[in-house]
């Protein structure tokens, strides 16, 4: 048996939102660092988790990123010019594409797909293209047409068929970027990410929300940990919801504060899921008035509050 060097190096993964990046990061990592809902604009920081293997040696620093899609508010330039910046510096550009999407005029690559495979090949890294949701394409054989129209049309690395959702098809994408990475070892054995726990706390508390409140409210909403005291049974964290109206301030806490308690209770079980140990959760809501429409609240709740 030939021993392998060591390979290590970063990788963004981009794409449109809601295609699926934030869970393939998971999936890659085997845990659960990236907040996931239905709803485009889930994330919104650049988000570093290391994938490490012993056989091959192997390091990758994979940034999940905030959607690209053309931005229509504050907020959502905000969230671009984030998503832009990781393409810099990096080893490997990993583009994630919903395989179950076609374009206009049943071209089977969506132009904005495409636009984003241009801007990631402009950086003059190997660009390599994940078609992910493959577990929603019921006739495998229909995969064939789009797999070819983007070999022909685009000078692409590598093309990987897979599931997040389902874990499915991912060492071949972990190989394929695996071979386009420098020799080298970058991170110490078990480092994980670059955020602190209390960023991580935030996200899920923000999940929580977002996945109990509807239409308008999610995007408006920022949280920010005022405390996080580990004692020596449990871990007590206290968080404020930041909303960007008053309005939306009753409808997270609901009749009775009925919703914010079912928020509160969910994320509970998320943090003592991450932190493998007793929690202590209490949350507390407050309105900063149209925080999203004003660049540098946004760029402050969205950056750095949660930390
Ligand atoms: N069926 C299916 N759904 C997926 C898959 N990957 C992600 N999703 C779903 O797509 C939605 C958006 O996922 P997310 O990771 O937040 O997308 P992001 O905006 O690109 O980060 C969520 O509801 C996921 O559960 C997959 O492989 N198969
Ligand atoms: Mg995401």
């Amino acid at each position: 048996m030939s021993t392998q060097e060591p390979r290590a190096g970063r990788v963004a993964i981009v794409g449109r939102p809601n295609v699926g990046k934030s869970t393939l990061l998971n999936a890659l990592l085997g845990q659960k660092l990236a907040i996931v809902t239905d709803r485009p604009g889930t994330t919104r920081t650049c988000l570093l988790g290391v994938y490490a293997s012993e056989s091959p040696p192997t390091q990758i620093a994979f940034v999940d990123t905030p959607g690209m899609e053309r931005p229509r508010s504050v907020l959502g330039r905000v969230l671009h010019e984030e998503a832009q910046g990781s393409l810099e510096d990096v080893d490997a550009t990993l583009v994630v594409v919903d395989a179950t999407r076609r374009g206009a005029g049943n071209d089977p690559i969506h132009a904005a797909d495409a636009q984003i495979v241009e801007q990631a090949l402009a950086v003059g890294k190997p660009v390599i293209l994940a078609l992910n949701k493959v577990d929603l394409v019921k006739q495998k054989p229909e995969l064939l047409p789009k797999l070819a129209a983007w070999s022909e049309r685009f000078s692409l690395a590598a093309m990987v068929p897979l599931s997040a959702l389902g874990s499915d098809n991912l060492q071949p994408l972990l190989d394929e970027l695996r071979a386009h990475l420098p020799e080298g070892v970058l991170y110490p054995p078990d480092f994980l990410t670059d955020r602190p726990t209390r960023f991580l706390a935030a996200e899920l508390v923000r999940e929580s929300l977002m996945r109990h409140t509807r239409e308008e409210v999610p995007y408006a909403v920022a949280v920010q940990i005022e405390r996080f005291a580990e004692d020596t049974k449990v871990t007590r964290i206290e968080a404020t919801v930041v909303v960007d109206k008053r309005s939306h301030k009753g409808i997270v806490i609901g009749a009775g504060g009925e919703r914010l308690k079912r928020i509160g209770s969910d994320a509970r079980k998320e943090l003592e899921e991450l932190l493998q140990r007793k929690v202590f959760l209490k949350l507390f809501v407050k309105v900063e008035e149209d925080w999203t429409r004003d660049p540098n609240k946004a760029r402050r709740l969205t950056r750095e509050s949660s930390g």
